[in-house]
């Protein structure tokens, strides 16, 4: 696919939410007329309102044909054309979209998937945080896990309930980092730092030490704790990188896998058959060995049958990245996994599998790539990488992603007033769905 249409589409699809945003402005402005003899502000209070608004939409719709129109061989498009939709000027007011990091202010939303899902995290995972302790890291496990039975050091309900103001465990993945503040020991500090209301924008009231709440340095450098590194947000699986539905191998036929993925019919075949008769098997069996090897554990091939041809890169590339194994298709979608194209090199610090010579390997190969990994068998050229590595990273990391985290900032020009809205946006289904909203 060239990349020439599909960006004329975006263009398109920004200037239809801009047109659609002005006109709606000018309606609420028309109708607040009328009744606005409550002031000047509670009208500017609107506009920025609907300009906020509008950047929200705006995003949604960048997504929306991203994925419906994506850029199979560039892994960094959509993010860029998120970036360049982060500005917009409406009648009277302007909106912008931007993040901090520790190295400064971006434009564009936040790819959640550039940060560690809690919810995929191991005991040694959650123990390389800062001020993790054990009881801590014991009692987010037992937070999340669907039992009643305590860790050593953690907590379930019997903890809870005793508390003055009892509550449950959710038992389920936690689903924000308000939620996260709930668990035993865990202290807003630890999650949020100095960016305290989680906007993943260092604030004046941020970056002014004592002189307001909350307390902070006043370096210029937003530390925003744990949420500089995990998330709650990211969901794994989704369209598949020619946004297309992936083909569950569990239902599929032979004919689809071989169409999807370009494999013969006896590699077809081999994959069906051992999805099937294997109850646990997971993609990275593919990954991990060859199908002749897969076959073996199955049965093996029918007498005097030929030996099944290995997945070549191509092929194992299209098989991960247009298929899936879904047993019980009514379960919640997991927890997202982190994305190897957007994540900073200094967060596999805190997934202590990928020790930091692999670390270092895949961020030199990353850099050499002018469109980053499109496929998963572009991992095979970093050094030192073999099968069981590459199928192991194919459990902990993802090559797109699914939800990004928007701050929209909408300003009255007149006034100078501001609303922003904080919302995450997931695109692994369309029409994309808008997860949570904060309103400030
Ligand atoms: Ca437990
Ligand atoms: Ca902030
Ligand atoms: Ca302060
Ligand atoms: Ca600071």
């Amino acid at each position: 696919m060239t990349t020439r249409p599909r960006r004329s589409f975006v263009t398109l699809v920004v200037l239809w939410v801009i047109v659609l945003s002005s006109a709606v402005l000018s309606i609420v402005q028309a109708s607040s007329f009328g009744q606005a003899t409550s002031g000047r502000e509670a009208l500017a209070r609107v506009r920025a309102y609907w300009a906020a608004r509008a950047g929200v939409e705006l995003q949604l719709a960048v997504m929306e044909a991203g994925t419906q129109n994506p850029d199979p061989d560039d892994a960094f498009t959509l993010i860029e054309d998120l970036d360049a939709a982060s500005a917009g000027d409406l009648d009277g007011a302007t909106f912008s979209i931007m993040h901090s990091l520790e190295t400064g202010d971006y434009d564009g939303p936040v790819d959640a998937h550039s940060k560690i899902n809690i919810n995929r995290m191991t005991f040694d995972d959650l123990m390389t945080l800062p001020f993790m302790t054990e009881d801590v890291a014991d009692a987010i496990l037992d937070w999340i896990d669907a039992d009643e039975d305590p860790n050593v050091l953690g907590a379930e309900a019997g903890y809870y309930q005793g508390l003055p103001f009892p509550y449950e465990p959710r038992n389920a993945p936690i689903q924000s980092y308000q939620e996260l503040e709930l668990v035993a020991g865990v202290d807003p500090w630890y999650v949020r730092g100095e960016d305290w209301n989680l906007n993943g924008i260092l604030d004046p009231s941020e970056n002014d030490g004592d002189a307001s709440p909350p307390h902070d340095n006043a370096d210029g450098i937003l530390d925003a704790g744990w949420s500089a590194i995990i998330t709650c947000d990211s969901i794994d699986g989704g369209l598949s990188a020619t946004g297309e539905e992936r083909l569950n191998l569990t239902e599929a036929g032979e004919s689809d896998v071989a169409a999807r993925t370009n494999v013969t019919a006896e590699q077809a075949k081999v994959i069906v058959d051992y999805v099937t008769l294997e109850s646990n098997a997971v993609m990275s069996d593919f990954v991990r060995r060859s199908l002749a090897q897969l076959q073996a554990t199955i049965g093996g091939a029918q007498p005097g049958a030929p030996r099944v041809q290995s997945l070549n890169d191509e092929q194992l590339g299209a098989l991960l990245n247009e298929c899936t194994i879904i047993r019980d298709t009514a379960a919640p979608p997991a927890p997202g996994k982190l994305n190897i194209n957007t994540c900073d090199s200094q967060i596999f610090e805190y997934l202590p599998s990928i020790d930091s010579a692999l670390a270092d390997n895949i961020m030199a190969e990353r850099d050499a790539r002018r469109q980053g990994f499109v496929s998963f068998a572009d991992l095979r050229s970093i050094p030192g990488m073999n099968n069981n590595r590459l199928a192991a990273l194919y459990d902990l990391v993802e090559l797109r992603s699914n939800v990004f985290v928007v701050t929209s900032r909408g300003r009255d020009t007149g006034t100078g007033i501001e609303v922003e809205i904080t919302t995450s946006i997931d695109r692994s289904t369309l029409p994309a769905r808008i997860m949570s909203v904060v309103i400030r």
